[in-house]
C-alpha cells in the first residue's frame, strides 16, 4: 500500500491528492503539521524520509519519493489511466510548461520556510509579506492566465476538455493565491479553469478543508 505523507494546507500535498483521486488510486496518510512542534517536518523521524523536511512525500514498500511534481509522473507512469498528459510531444511539452511556471517559479517564493525567513531573519512585517506574496503570486498567475489566452483554445480546462497535470498545478496554487489573498479578477482563463475543476469530485475531495487534518 502506497503511504502518503502530507498537510492539508500544503499546495505541494494538495497536487498530489489530485493525482490520487484522479487515478483512483488508494493510499495510507500521515499528517505532517508544518506549525505544530517547531514543524514536525524538521522531525529526524520525517527527515529520514524527506532529507529537505518538505511536504509532500510517499512510501511504497522499500520505494521512497519526495517532489510532488516526481510523485505525480510517478503516479502517471504507474497507472496510466486516465494520462496526464496529451498525446503529442509538442502538446505535452506545452502543458509540462505550465505546469513549471508554477511548481518552479511560483510556489517557492510562498513557502513557509521563504516566509519565516522574511519574517524572522529580514525582520519584516506582515504589510511586507503580503506585498511578496502579492507581487510573486499575482504576476505568475497573471501570466499563466495568459498562457491559457494563448494555448488554451476554448477549452473547458486549460489545454482540453480533461483535467491533468496543467489542473493538478493550477488548482492548488488558486486555493493559494485565495488564502493569500491575491486579487485575481483580471484573470478570466484561471478563474474559469479553476471553477470547472471544482465541479469535478477529484478536484473537490483533494480540498484542503476536505482532509482528515483540516483545522
Ligand atoms: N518542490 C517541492 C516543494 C515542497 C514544499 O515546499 N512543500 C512545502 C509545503 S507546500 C513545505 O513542506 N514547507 C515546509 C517549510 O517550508 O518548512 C515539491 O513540489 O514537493
Amino acid at each position: 500500500m502506497i503511504h502518503f505523507y502530507g498537510y492539508f494546507r500544503s499546495s505541494c500535498a494538495y497536487r498530489c491528492r489530485i493525482a490520487f483521486n484522479l487515478k483512483g488510486v488508494a493510499h495510507d496518510f500521515t499528517s505532517v503539521h508544518l506549525r505544530r512542534n517547531g514543524g514536525e517536518q524538521h522531525a529526524p523521524d520525517f527527515k529520514a524520509i524527506n532529507p529537505q523536511g518538505l511536504v509532500p512525500s510517499i512510501t511504497d514498500g522499500d520505494f521512497q519519493l519526495n517532489q510532488s511534481m516526481a510523485i505525480v509522473e510517478w503516479l502517471d507512469e504507474t497507472h496510466p489511466e486516465p494520462p496526464f498528459l496529451p498525446d503529442t510531444p509538442n502538446e505535452r511539452a506545452k502543458v509540462r510548461a505550465f505546469a513549471q511556471m508554477i511548481a518552479c517559479d511560483i510556489h517557492p517564493l510562498q513557502n513557509l520556510r521563504v516566509l519565516l525567513y522574511l519574517k524572522n531573519e529580514l525582520g519584516q512585517d506582515d504589510a511586507a509579506k503580503d506585498a511578496w506574496l502579492q507581487r510573486w503570486l499575482g504576476d505568475g498567475l497573471q501570466a499563466c492566465d495568459a498562457y491559457i489566452a494563448r494555448e488554451g483554445t476554448e477549452s473547458t480546462f486549460c489545454f482540453g476538455d480533461t483535467p491533468g497535470l496543467a489542473e493538478i498545478c493550477l488548482v492548488p496554487q488558486v486555493f493559494s493565491a485565495h488564502r493569500f489573498g491575491v486579487d485575481l479578477s483580471n484573470m478570466p482563463n484561471v478563474t474559469r479553469v479553476y471553477d470547472a475543476c471544482q465541479a469535478l469530485p477529484a478536484f473537490a475531495d483533494a480540498a484542503p478543508s476536505k482532509q482528515p487534518d483540516a483545522e
